[in-house]
């Protein structure tokens, strides 16, 4: 074994040359990683007695992709499609052997090389889109040479993965290699020289082009296919231009082009955001003062108090990821119900073909209801899911800690309750925590982890590796009312208040927002929440529009008209007259002259605050770092990911322009707006957010 560069290394086995890339921990291919490969692939041309390479990888995977670190620092030489090019015109047979993920720059090597073999787990990918950019070595160009354009568009423009048996079926790859991957692929570079099979070389593939070209409604029938799923970012449409510029192109021209689009995207805003949120969702799992090789508690068993729309999605979580939950109601009448609700769900998932009826029953199988609270005492960790009333849950927390056996964790599911007071009503607020699913639960993946002030560190990253485990992005909070999204997200809910009654229309707050990259407006979203969600009749005194509304009997999608009119079946809003004078009647109740608003003010009017409760929430230590809280808002509140987050927003609109307008604002609408001390004092010493993100 000859070491070529610190990550590459090249063994002979016969004539047979084995490129060994070995750069943990994903074999990203970073500046050594280049170089190696194409001083490697140059020495075996000179190399009389090596008559084909192997190009392999140690660890966990093959190439992961370029080394995204590098990104916004100068390229230095080789670049990677350079290095590809070498790859290509390589005289002599290069096979890739594939494990793990080859994404991105890894496929493209694959793609590059002139024959690919693969283990049977291995997948194949370009997930550069969702960076905000796109294949950048050549893989817009060669991968439609192999597969067609039609075929390659989806794996290009959304960046999902294929299986090994889905790749040998398409033709990327030409064996599965059972057994050991080396081995495997050495003896298929032996076939290869000893059939004198010649060299394909994908770059010179132009069957599947030429096919494609009197066809141009290939593009024009995926455009209108990836519009809703790809509305406000960019770099899908650059990938669907790259392809068409792989069929109308020469090879070479196609590729310039490529470079073209793909430099253009580096350059945007949204790539940067994209970018910085990958590492973001990965940040949230390191926790200053829990060591990453703490101690976990084993979760075998799983109880959950709540059947309800809460309890029931948290149970499917768990039962998804085989892990057995005993589901508790009050009365079999509710358990029946939940359990109903739960069996739907995966009837459904099964009649879309995601999964099969016995998988179904495989999950309902793991679920035993019960309405004996006592059926907890040998669970490992339970969730409480019920109302949010402190009373009951207080109550059920002292009958936990009679029941639970010593070491099991337990969680409470609420959304704003002190989870310290609930905490103190047992004997063990060491293994008591805070876990805050998003509705739907079995859906959103955003989960924070409250940490109550005497949980114990093994708890916290119990909670953190159980939320990995059900495929949740955790994030840890602190105890406050809100926690951290909530808390965030109340700013906007009353700015929003304040705009309806100010003068803002309706559909221009929904539309301002919708179109900024938000899934729906905010008054969309109350009326899909239901805007009778901590409405209390009791004390309604007609003093908000939600009393207003709640007092007409106006609760929302639920019940067919809310702010807006729906439909029977219908999610489609429609402007409700009616509505229009109750908001003018109100208006003018409170004295409020209204006015016009513009859209610049509405997006200030709605997202400063938030930032500014952020800088707040940082302050007061319940979240870690800025990027803890865009992960939140990503994966919680439907924030568009080419923004970044809230905090990665602000540094893009400038700290300093946040403050002055949150100054104004505070002279206009008072100190609801007053500036977060945190927020002063970063623009007075010149930093941003990022900067504490560390
Ligand atoms: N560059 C740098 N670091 C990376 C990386 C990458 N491409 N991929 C992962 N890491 C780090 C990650 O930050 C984490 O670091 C550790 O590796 C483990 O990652 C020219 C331009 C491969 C499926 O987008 O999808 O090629 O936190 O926690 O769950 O056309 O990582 O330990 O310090 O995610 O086992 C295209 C991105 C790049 C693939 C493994 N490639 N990575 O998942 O581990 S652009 C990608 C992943 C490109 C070319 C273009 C996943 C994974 P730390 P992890 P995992």
């Amino acid at each position: 074994m000859v070491a070529i560069t610190e990550a590459v290394s090249f063994e002979k086995q016969g004539e047979i040359g084995l490129l060994w890339i070995d750069n943990p921990p994903v074999n990203a291919l970073g500046y050594p990683v280049r170089k190696g490969m194409a001083d490697g692939i140059a020495m075996a041309q000179k190399d009389d007695g090596i008559k084909a390479v192997v190009v392999i990888c140690k660890g966990g995977t093959f190439c992961a992709g370029a080394d995204i670190r590098e990104f916004g620092k100068p390229p230095k030489e080789p670049h990677l499609p350079d290095v590809l090019t070498v790859f290509d015109q390589c005289g002599k047979p290069i096979i890739a052997a594939v494990h793990g993920t080859a994404f991105g720059g890894g496929f493209e090597t694959a793609l590059s090389s002139h024959f690919r073999v693969a283990v049977p787990t291995a997948q194949f990918g370009l997930p550069e889109v969702k960076l905000g950019l796109l294949p950048g070595a050549g893989g817009t160009q060669r991968l439609p040479r192999l597969i067609g354009p039609e075929k390659a568009l989806p794996m290009v423009a959304t960046g999902n993965p294929i299986s090994a048996a889905q790749a040998l079926k398409e033709g990327v790859i030409d064996e599965i290699i059972q057994g050991d991957l080396a081995e495997g692929a050495v003896a298929f570079a032996r076939k290869v020289l000893a059939e004198k099979r010649p060299l394909r070389r994908v770059s010179q593939m132009t069957e599947q082009i030429e096919a494609a070209r009197s066809k141009p409604e290939i593009f024009a029938n995926y455009r209108k296919q990836l519009a809703k799923a790809a509305r406000g970012f960019e770099a899908p449409e650059a990938c669907v231009q790259a392809v068409e510029g792989a069929v109308n192109k020469p090879f070479a021209e196609g590729l310039k082009y490529e470079r073209e689009l793909f430099q253009k995207l580096m350059m945007g805003s949204q790539s940067a955001a994209q970018r910085y949120y990958f590492f973001a969702e990965r940040q949230v799992a390191k926790i200053p003062d829990i060591p990453k090789d703490t101690p976990l508690i084993d979760i075998k068993k799983v109880g959950i108090i709540g059947a309800g729309t809460m309890g029931g999605g948290i149970t499917m979580n768990f039962v998804n990821a085989g892990i057995p939950v005993t589901l508790v109601e009050v009365k079999q009448e509710f358990l029946d119900r939940g359990l109903g609700v739960i069996k739907k769900n995966y009837d459904i998932t099964a009649s879309k073909g995601k999964m099969t009826p016995a998988d179904v029953d495989k999950r309902m199988g793991l679920i035993k209801g019960t309405t004996r609270l006592e059926d907890l005492a040998d669970a490992d960790l339970v969730i409480e899911a019920v109302f949010e009333n402190m009373d009951l849950k207080k109550e059920i927390f002292r009958k936990l800690d009679a029941i639970c056996r010593q070491g099991a964790i337990l969680a409470t599911n609420t959304s704003y309750l002190n989870v310290n007071e609930i905490a103190a009503q047992t004997q063990r607020p060491e293994y008591v925590l805070g876990l805050h699913f998003f509705s739907p639960a079995n859906v959103m993946r955003l989960l924070e982890v409250v940490r109550g002030a005497k949980t114990a560190i093994p708890v916290l990253a119990t909670a953190m590796a159980i939320a990995k485990k059900i495929k949740k992005i955790a994030v840890m909070v602190g105890v406050c009312h809100g926690f951290a999204g909530n808390r965030m997200f109340a700013q906007r809910k009353r700015e929003v208040d304040k705009l309806v009654l100010e003068g803002a229309s309706l559909a221009q707050l929904d539309k301002v927002m919708y179109d900024f990259g938000f899934p729906m407006g905010p008054i969309q979203l109350l009326d899909l929440i239901g805007l009778d969600l901590g409405w209390n009749k009791a004390t309604s005194k007609g003093e908000t529009m939600q009393q207003v509304l709640c007092e007409d009997g106006r609760l929302g999608l639920k019940n067919g008209k809310g702010y807006y009119n729906y439909d029977p079946g219908s999610r489609v809003p429609k402007p409700a007259p009616e509505v229009e004078q109750m908001i003018l009647e109100l208006s003018r109740k409170k004295g409020l002259t209204r006015r016009e608003v513009s859209d610049a003010e509405i997006i200030q009017r709605c997202i400063y605050p938030i930032i500014n409760e952020g800088a707040k929430i940082l302050e007061e230590g319940i979240a870690v770092r800025p990027s803890d809280l865009d992960v939140i808002w990503v994966n919680g509140y439907g924030w568009p990911v080419y923004r970044g987050g809230p905090m990665f927003y602000a540094d893009l609109v400038g700290l300093d322009k946040v403050l002055a307008v949150m100054k104004d604002f505070q002279e206009k609408y008072g100190d609801t707006f007053k500036p977060a001390p945190l927020l002063e004092k970063l623009v007075k010493e010149g930093k941003n957010f990022n900067s504490l993100n560390n």
